[in-house]
């Protein structure tokens, strides 16, 4: 079982027990999704995440076994656990994504508990960034929440990315959980969850619930969910282009290399935006990449569950 970020440890010692003695891959990447949605100090994903510009919460999953079984929902706003729902999605209708109300309408049919998203600590972060925000006469129409955060951190001092960690993790507020991970049957699952960039714009989708840009599983070619700014994903495929590689034989490592360096090569972004993304071949290899020094990712195997640098990072701090 591989995971985005360093937080995933957590779930990924709840869910390993279990994987590891035959249970299901499904149920492994959806127990890893629920920690840090239930986790109000993972500031990205479910409760306890950064609101849009407008201070409403709204949450985006996925989980995905293969082309023909996927589920997805967006823009969740009543609901904590959208990796669940988006397996319901899956596993209860014929369709593959619902979206807003739609979404939490169904969540609602299934009776699954509704709950306030916006944590105490999120609210403060929301209201302070707004404070900068608006003294620099943005409002809340039209702000590019994205490039606002990416290119003054001084809008929102506590929202600067912390120092590094020992194992170079540096954590910045828009990290998505994803999780792969392959059965004692042999069966691939991943998925994904994330409360989006934080301050959006109102009804704002980045990558993470659309399979083949934030998350794409095959079993035929391998499994790879990404992290970071959705939009840079979005605009090559990422997950896909990583699972297509890897159908047409590259390693994960090559795979994730091509899919950063489509990105740096089409999106051109700035020194300090960042794409995570992670890669699982069907035979169960694996790598991880990242644009710039501090994405980390947590792997859960044979030998233990520890928490790492990727394999490869495009850029190396100079
Ligand atoms: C997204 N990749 O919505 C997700 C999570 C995020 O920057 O906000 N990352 O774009």
């Amino acid at each position: 079982m591989l995971a985005t970020w360093s937080f995933s440890a957590r779930g990924c010692n709840l869910a390993w027990p279990n994987l590891k003695f035959g249970g299901g891959a499904l149920d492994a990447v959806c127990t890893v999704a629920r920690e840090a949605e239930a986790n109000s100090e993972v500031d990205s994903v479910g409760f306890g995440g950064f609101p849009d510009v407008i201070g409403r919460m709204s949450l985006d999953a996925c989980v995905m076994l293969s082309p023909e079984r996927c589920g997805s929902v967006c823009a969740v706003t009543r609901h904590l656990h959208v990796a669940d729902l988006a397996r319901l999605v899956m596993e209860r209708t014929s369709h593959v994504m619902l979206v807003g109300e739609g979404a939490d309408s169904f969540a609602d049919a299934l009776g699954m508990p509704q709950m306030e998203l916006l944590s105490a600590d999120a609210r403060q972060a929301w209201e302070r960034w707004r404070a900068g925000a608006t003294s620099t006469r943005q409002t809340d129409q039209g702000v590019d929440s994205g490039k606002i955060f990416s290119q003054s951190s001084s809008l929102a001092p506590s929202l600067a990315p912390s120092p590094p960690s020992p194992i170079g993790e540096k954590h910045i507020p828009h990290d998505t959980v994803g999780v792969l991970a392959i059965d004692t049957h042999g069966v691939m699952a991943g998925a994904c969850s994330t409360s989006g960039m934080p301050f959006k714009l109102a009804g704002r989708v980045g990558d993470s619930p659309i399979p083949g840009h934030g998350i794409y599983v095959d079993p035929e070619g391998g499994g790879a969910v990404a992290t970071g700014i959705g939009e840079f994903i979005m605009g090559v495929s990422g997950s896909f282009l990583a699972v297509e590689c890897m159908r047409r034989g590259s390693t994960p490592l090559d795979a994730v290399r091509e899919v950063l360096q489509r990105i740096e090569r089409r999106h051109k972004p700035l020194a300090h935006q960042q794409v995570g993304i992670i890669a699982v071949a069907p035979d169960g290899k694996w790598s991880a990449g990242a644009l710039c020094p501090g994405f980390a990712v947590t792997i859960a195997e044979e030998s233990g569950i520890r928490c790492i640098a990727p394999e490869f990072v495009l850029r190396q701090e100079s």
